[in-house]
């Protein structure tokens, strides 16, 4: 793996995942490793689910997809039950038989929050009053635990960020399918790139480190807008289109 892309929080946007895979390729980018969230919301789970399958990538599972296979009842109407019902047990099978980190060759790990957690952050902080700011070297180094991978790769807060902790490369490629959410823990907060565009991120050794591209393409926006709309989610619609979290008061 001396040159491959970074994938996560596909969040089942087929149509992102699609221009994304097609930019990879474009590339002549063979090998593709994906840090998780892959079909929660009001999109294309099966679909996406689908096209994941066929990939057969190395994958670790999000918070998100744990909700979608925790024995747990969803609520009438929510996104967690619509998404249950579209999917069927084959791809619920898939999402099952994914860890939570992954060893990969080289000294590379990856996991979708932080190594010990899938829904806690490792790149941002959120203080009590709902800023969201970039987590200092101490917070990054605790949440990371021992350093002693090349390069860690992670996803969760769908901002794309990289940096280098002592000897560690440490990437979120930010999100393929959702460029803003809100979230009300640990304290209520949004998370968002103010830009539709998905994310992916492409890392190439360089002898004993790594050169890590963060890249932004344009997909079919629309496409994505107009299902989340259909579903009767105007605020996924919005998410989608602006890569703002909150619309405001008009
Ligand atoms: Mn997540």
């Amino acid at each position: 793996m001396d040159r491959f892309a970074v994938i996560a929080d596909v969040h089942g946007n087929r149509w992102a995942l699609e221009a994304v895979l097609e930019d990879i390729a474009r590339r002549g980018i063979r090998d593709i490793v994906n840090a998780g969230d892959h079909l929660f919301g009001p999109l294309d789970p099966a679909g996406t689910a689908d096209l994941l399958i066929s990939l057969n990538l190395p994958s670790v599972a999000g918070n998100q997809d744990r909700e979608l296979i925790d024995g747990s009842p969803a609520e009438p109407g929510s996104t967690r039950e619509s998404n249950r019902l579209a999917l069927s047990e084959n791809h619920l099978e898939w999402l099952r038989a994914l860890p939570a980190r992954l060893e990969l060759p080289d000294r590379i790990l990856m996991f979708h929050g932080t190594p010990e957690r899938d829904d806690t952050y490792l790149l941002e902080s959120v203080r009590s009053d709902g800023r969201v700011v970039q987590a200092s070297a101490d917070e990054i180094a605790g949440r990371a635990g021992a350093m002693s991978h090349t390069l860690l790769l992670c996803g969760h807060t769908h901002i794309p960020r990289s940096l280098k902790l002592i000897n560690t490369q440490i990437v979120n490629p930010g999100s393929v399918g959702l460029q803003a959410y809100s979230d009300d823990q640990p304290a209520p907060h949004v998370m968002e790139t103010r830009s539709p565009q998905a994310r992916y991120a492409v890392l190439a050794r360089l002898e004993a480190t790594w050169s890590v591209e963060l890249s932004a393409i344009d997909y079919d926006v629309e496409a994505a807008a107009r299902m989340a709309e259909r579903n009767l989610r105007q605020d996924w619609a919005w998410r989608l289109r602006t890569g703002r979290a909150i619309r405001p008061n008009r």
